[in-house]
């Protein structure tokens, strides 16, 4: 393990220091994006299909490494072996997917109102991406970005949270295996940068990044996103979620308590995607609650690396007070708490697992509105559909919803333009836990960005649009006459 460097690196499981490692100064970075810079002029003539190649050979490294690399992520985030081993199997997946997209980076063909031309999009490497990554999905995030990038003609500058260096450390290692195998990719195609926000600072404000993918809070994006654009880059946005379910009188409740538990609890909380408000119809209030509290009671608190542990630690102590704060909020404007306590202090005085909380509130109040990174869930009670996607949308952040209904009119509804307002909108599954095929991300607070699947790539390239003229005139457009002589 790394030894020896100025940034102690702590295991959120029993708040050990588990490695040191160095941070990168203002030089080191400077040399990664001039290195990036110029494996650009190499890569984006390589062809697309080859450089898929590359990534293919990415995610066979990660499939012969992926318990290793799973337990790294638990051991580096706390989360649970089984979604540690998740979230490198997101990463096998969206190199996949960027395998098969390498062969399909297509542009349309438009008719020209010209005689003899043609017009055509065509879509082109943009040059060295810079990835600022956060700490609860400290690899999946960035192979989601990465992946495509490379696929795409992009290298990529990657600034992991401080807190998560190890796991980024890792991948760099198989990425270079990878390279290794592959023969001849340029060095700098992936370099990572370490350190706290100055290094953010320096890969955000420089300008031969063309494109910032950046995933953290609302408040990181509040300076990512103007800093960027006074430069004229361009940024992708990943910011926080206050993620809703709907629970509606036909719902199946038997798999609706199912999904609050994995989105509520699952991850500790720490997911952007995590549920964070239930809004319950009254009529099923008095059944679902008690079945949902008494599911909350029996949930295996503790070790993430056990098996059979389903909630693990939370990222560090400012995580904990950050819940604490939240949980004094909820009191101080009438809600009613179960849960919320810190355990195991005994045994782990330096690690923060805490009991999972549930505060039901008799309105949308301000930190119902807020996003709290830790296992805590409002419920909030609605009498008619239109009074629930009202609460549903009454929030600053956009990124996942969900309803659980039998009712098809509800579904369609809650998934139409007059339903909800996020990025991502489901049915009867929870609100977190999404696929990498389609495209990730939200509106409002949540920054508007989408990455992995669909049609996001094209965020990591340029457009240019070309007119061919093959005839032997030269018309002008919107019939302008500009005769000389
Ligand atoms: C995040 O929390 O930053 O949809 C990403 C999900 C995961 C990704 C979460 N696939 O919950």
């Amino acid at each position: 393990m790394a030894s020896g460097g100025d940034l102690a690196v702590h295991s959120p499981i029993d708040g050990r220091e588990i490695a040191r490692v160095r941070h990168d100064d203002a030089a080191a970075v400077q040399k990664k994006i001039g290195a990036a810079v110029k494996a650009f002029q190499v890569w984006r003539d390589v062809p697309a299909p080859r450089r898929g190649e590359l990534i293919r050979l990415l995610g066979q490294e990660l499939r012969t490494h992926k318990e290793a690399l799973g337990r790294l992520v638990t051991l580096e985030t706390g989360k649970i072996l089984q979604e540690g081993l998740g979230e490198v199997q997101e990463m096998i997946d969206i190199c996949d997917f960027a395998v098969g997209l390498s062969r399909q980076l297509y542009g349309l063909t438009i008719v020209s109102e010209r005689p003899g031309h043609r017009m055509m999009e065509t879509w082109h490497p943009l040059g060295p991406i810079g990835v600022i990554s956060a700490f609860n999905f400290p690899v999946a995030v960035w192979s989601w970005n990465a992946a495509l990038a490379f696929v795409c003609g992009d290298p990529v500058v990657w600034k992991p949270s401080e807190k998560t260096p190890l796991t980024a450390l890792a991948c760099t290692r198989l990425f270079a295996r990878a390279m290794n195998v592959f023969g001849d990719a340029p060095d700098g195609l992936l370099s990572v940068v370490i350190g706290g926000h100055e290094v953010g600072e320096a890969v955000v404000d420089d300008s031969r990044l063309p494109l910032i993918s950046a995933t953290g809070s609302c408040r990181m994006g509040q300076v990512v996103g103007p800093r960027v654009a006074q430069r004229f880059g361009r940024s992708l946005l990943e910011l926080g979620g206050n993620n809703a379910m709907i629970v509606a009188p036909s719902a199946d409740l038997e798999i609706a308590v199912r999904a609050i538990l994995f989105s509520a609890v699952g991850t500790a909380g720490q997911r952007c995607t995590s549920l964070r408000r239930l809004i319950v119809h009254r009529d099923i209030y008095d059944d679902l609650i008690p079945r949902l509290k008494a599911a909350y009671g029996s949930i295996a608190i503790g070790d993430p690396l056990v098996d059979g542990t389903l909630v693990g630690p939370l990222i560090d102590e400012r995580g904990f007070t950050g819940m604490q704060k939240a949980l004094e909020q909820v009191r101080a404007e009438g809600g009613a708490v179960t849960g919320g306590c810190r355990v195991f202090e005994d045994k782990f005085p330096e690690a923060f697992y805490v009991q999972p909380a549930i505060a039901e509130m008799d309105g949308q109040t301000d930190i119902v509105r807020t996003e709290t990174f830790a296992p805590l869930l409002y419920v909030l009670v609605y009498g008619d559909l239109a009074e629930a996607i009202a609460l549903h949308n009454g929030v600053p952040q956009g990124l996942a919803s969900s309803i659980f209904t039998n009712d098809m009119r509800e579904a369609e509804r809650f998934l139409s333009s007059a339903g909800s307002d996020c990025g991502i909108a489901n049915v009867n599954i929870g609100p977190s836990g999404a696929e990498i095929g389609g495209a990730f991300g939200g509106e409002k607070e949540t920054g508007g960005g989408r990455e992995s699947g669909s049609d996001a790539w094209k965020a990591y390239m340029r457009r240019a649009t070309n007119t061919i003229n093959y005839s032997n005139e030269l018309p002008l457009a919107q019939g302008i006459s500009f005769n000389v002589g």
